[in-house]
């Protein structure tokens, strides 16, 4: 491929093509998916991401928008020998409004900075999550990140008032004002957000910030049964406006993550089911936290209010990520269930998966406030979607979603059908169409 064009658009020296350069871009965060690409393309500014996109319509060139490359679900590589589109050289924080609590930031920015910029002015950034150092603000729009903190400030979409985005043909569509209100005709930013890169190309966005919140305190609670741990959930989630997050892992993925960190057991008394529960205010939240506690059914509880100690309890839950993929790439799927069969689906998945696979492994943690559990599973071959079926069509004859969070990436193209009526598939080709109509905007990526 004759690349002069790209080189003249963004300096030969932002269009990589040796292979130990681009390397990092083909391969995603788990090692389960590997692609190459004929060049991977750094523009700076949205007027070179045009340019770029113009290029590859003209040349009929594929490509895949990539931020940090932290997706889970194989949609930010190119598959198919695509050319890499990174966003990671837009990364300004502009134009923080402290009055209003808005703040613009470039696709590139990281969620983390993202943070930082906002507390400096009093506020935060609604949406958290493991991965926050190194996703941007393009991805986690383009996945609808949720995180942990859904349950209280809604996901991604429910921050992005704004959004300026650089469409198939090379046009820039921008609307980034920051009204909250504003109902002049289609919302081209919640279309965006979870069309992970098949619409447009996001450059830049307007997003709402919550208030800061100085006093904190994380508690670890152990429980006898899932049932137990679900109940609290609910309970806390009642009882307590200041609880941010409420998350759930089991007794075989804490002993995982301590083995594998060299971490010390949280508490003496062994439980089968735990919850990190965060709550924060103005005022310091433990007091009344701990009252809730004492009326739950807990085994054992630690309880932490400093920034270190806090950042310790947490590290059992977002560890598990890490931990389970040293054991090797695993199947990752995400999924919601309505709150009534979340029990009974954590007691099911196992055998589910055994049945098809009796050698591999269930790893199960999540997002308990909202409904979200990670399925991970070990001991499966990269293309063996066997165990993916399994747990997907249980999934859905619960009643639940495929993807809670991380999206359908070419991942879970295949049963985008158990969650999505014919109709609703097609009204989705029609947009995709209409905004694409050549199909060069991550073309192997959520439609089947
Ligand atoms: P990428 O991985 O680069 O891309 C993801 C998708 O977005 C791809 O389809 C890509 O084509 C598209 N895309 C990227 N940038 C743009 C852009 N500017 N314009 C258009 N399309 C674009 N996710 C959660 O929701 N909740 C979690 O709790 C969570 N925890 C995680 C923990 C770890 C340790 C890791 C590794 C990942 C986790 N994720 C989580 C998944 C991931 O971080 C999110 O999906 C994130 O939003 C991806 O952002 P990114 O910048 O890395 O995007
Ligand atoms: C989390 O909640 C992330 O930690 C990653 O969404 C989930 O590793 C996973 O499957
Ligand atoms: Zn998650």
């Amino acid at each position: 491929m004759n690349l002069t064009g790209l080189e003249s658009i963004v300096g030969a020296s932002n269009v990589l093509t040796d292979a130990a350069m681009t390397e990092s871009y083909t391969v995603d965060w788990t090692g389960r998916f590997r692609g190459s690409t004929p060049a991977v393309v750094r523009p700076a500014d949205t007027h070179e991401v045009a340019e770029v996109v113009r290029w590859c319509a003209a040349n009929g060139v594929a490509v895949v928008p990539q931020g940090g490359n932290t997706g889970l679900v194989g949609g930010s590589v190119p598959l198919r020998d695509e050319i890499v589109l990174s966003l990671r050289r837009l990364d300004a924080v502009s134009d923080v409004d402290a009055g209003a609590g808005q703040v613009t930031a470039g696709a590139g920015v990281t969620i983390g900075d993202l943070q930082r910029a906002a507390r400096a002015t009093g506020w935060d950034y609604g949406v958290d999550w493991g991965a926050r150092d190194t996703a941007t603000v393009g991805g986690a729009i383009a996945t609808n990140a949720g995180g942990s903190k859904v349950a209280r400030y809604g996901d991604t979409r429910a921050q992005v008032i704004g959004v300026e985005a650089v469409l198939a043909d090379g046009s820039v569509v921008a609307h980034l004002g920051g009204l909250l209100k504003d109902n002049t005709g289609y919302h081209l930013p919640s279309l965006l957000c979870g069309s992970e890169g098949t619409l447009g190309v996001v450059t830049a966005a307007r997003v709402r910030l919550v208030p800061a919140l100085s006093e904190r305190v994380v508690a670890l609670l152990g429980f006898e049964t899932v049932d137990q741990a679900l109940r609290a959930t609910s309970v806390l989630r009642r009882s307590l406006p200041s609880v941010e997050a409420v998350e759930l892992f089991f007794d075989d993925g804490l002993a995982l993550v301590r083995e594998t960190f060299g971490l010390s057991a949280p508490f003496a008394t062994p439980a089968s089911a735990y919850l990190v529960v965060e709550a924060a205010d103005h005022e310091d939240p433990t007091d009344t936290f701990a009252s809730v506690v004492d009326e739950l059914d807990v085994l054992a509880a630690s309880v932490a209010t400093s920034s270190d100690d806090r950042a310790a309890l947490w590290r059992y839950r977002e560890a598990h990520t890490e931990a389970i993929n040293l054991i090797g790439p695993p199947h990752k799927l995400d999924v919601t269930l309505p709150a009534v069969e979340l029990a009974g689906f954590v007691g099911e998945v196992r055998q589910r998966v055994a049945a098809v696979l009796p050698d591999a492994r269930v790893w199960l943690f999540g997002h308990a406030a909202d409904g979200n559990l990670h399925v991970n599973v070990t001991g499966v071959d990269p293309d063996d979607e066997r165990v993916d079926d399994a747990v997907l069509s249980l999934v859905a004859a619960r009643g639940g979603s495929i993807s809670a969070e991380h999206g359908i990436g070419t991942a879970k193209k295949r049963w985008l059908h158990l969650n999505r009526s014919s109709e609703e598939l097609a009204a989705m080709r029609a947009i995709k169409s209409a905004l694409d109509p050549r199909g060069i905007l991550n073309p192997n990526c959520l439609l089947p």
